[in-house]
């Protein structure tokens, strides 16, 4: 298997020497964010790892590699969008890799990726779950079954704000993901802090969180977690608001007939427009204030191995 993987030296080396390392994904630079906004991100967010003393791996398939840490050229091929780059999930990464693609790798697939090479943390905006016509289309994101079957502790600012949160907080319920609250009692909305669901598992910092990642690990229970942090409080757009927006999103992506993994993308631009691009400035304040958490996370994991 690890014939089709191609880890960076220093991430191989941190690994090794028991240092944090946090996997970031891909699938937002290429496919979440409009250029050149999503290569700023995507090394800024690299950046704000290394500087709380943790490794950045973001995962990417390039030329049919599976790749463990990017170059910069290689982050640049997925955020110019110039030659194809596929929205590769966990059923994509074999098709991706046997004819030598380009995939940018969602939350599944980079879960995935991450675990088989060793790494227990990964930072993103927010995961894919139940949509909110899923009774008609059965469109559920292989994000929640890969959480189900993958121990790996994924930060995120909730699920994505179009989806149906009360049915995928009990899905995840169902195939047994804990939902932890990072500094938080609710679940958050993306977008907004607050989303009215509540949390029964809540944590004040991220020495706590370690914590409960650490039992978790150690009881050898073979889920992923879900922690759950809110977009800052400066950043957010009240909930009230992005509902209708995102109602005005949805209508006009049926309009538009748009179906499947071209959903999201869809969605997501409309929803720049209507809000006049304040969702982008929340996104990226999330995506950074996520991966800050989870290099933290990390330092503390690395620190409690120790003893
Ligand atoms: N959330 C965002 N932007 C994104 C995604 C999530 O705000 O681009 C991506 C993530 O990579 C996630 C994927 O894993 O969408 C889920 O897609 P789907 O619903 O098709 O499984
Ligand atoms: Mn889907």
């Amino acid at each position: 298997m690890k014939a089709f993987f191609d880890i960076a030296p220093p991430v191989a080396q941190a690994l090794d020497a028991g240092n944090p390392v946090v996997a970031l994904e891909s699938t937002v630079i290429s496919h979440g964010l409009p250029w050149p906004d999503n290569m700023q991100l995507a090394l800024e967010t690299e950046a704000v790892i290394r500087a709380e003393g943790a490794l950045p791996a973001t995962i990417a398939v390039i030329d049919g590699r599976i790749r463990v840490g990017l170059t910069e050229g290689n982050i640049e091929r997925l955020a110019r969008k110039r030659e194809p780059v596929h929205k590769a999930s966990r059923r994509d990464l074999s098709y991706v890799v046997a004819r030598g693609l380009n995939g940018a790798t969602t939350v599944a697939a980079t879960m995935w990726i991450a675990h088989r090479a060793g790494i227990r943390i990964f930072s993103t905006g927010g995961i894919g779950g139940v949509h909110r016509e899923a009774r008609e289309s059965f469109d559920i994101s292989a994000d929640l079954y890969e959480l189900a079957r993958t121990p790996v502790a994924v930060v995120a600012s909730g699920v994505k704000s179009i989806l149906d949160i009360g049915a995928t907080l009990e899905m995840l319920e169902t195939l047994g993901v804990p939902v932890v609250g990072l500094g938080t009692v609710e679940f958050p909305a993306f977008y907004s802090r607050s989303s009215g669901h509540r949390l029964h598992q809540s944590v004040k910092d991220e020495s706590e969180a370690a914590r409960v990642i650490d039992a978790h690990f150690g009881l050898g229970i073979d889920t992923g977690l879900l922690i759950a942090h809110p977009v800052p409080e400066a950043d957010q757009i009240p909930f009230d608001q992005m509902e209708a927006h995102i109602a005005r999103a949805l209508q006009m992506q049926a309009a538009a007939g748009i179906r499947g993994k071209e959903i999201t993308p869809f969605l997501l631009s409309r929803i720049m427009e209507l809000t006049g691009g304040r969702s982008m400035q929340a996104n990226l304040a999330l995506l950074k204030a996520n991966a800050r958490a989870a290099a933290r996370i990390a330092v503390k994991l690395s620190k409690q191995d120790e003893r």
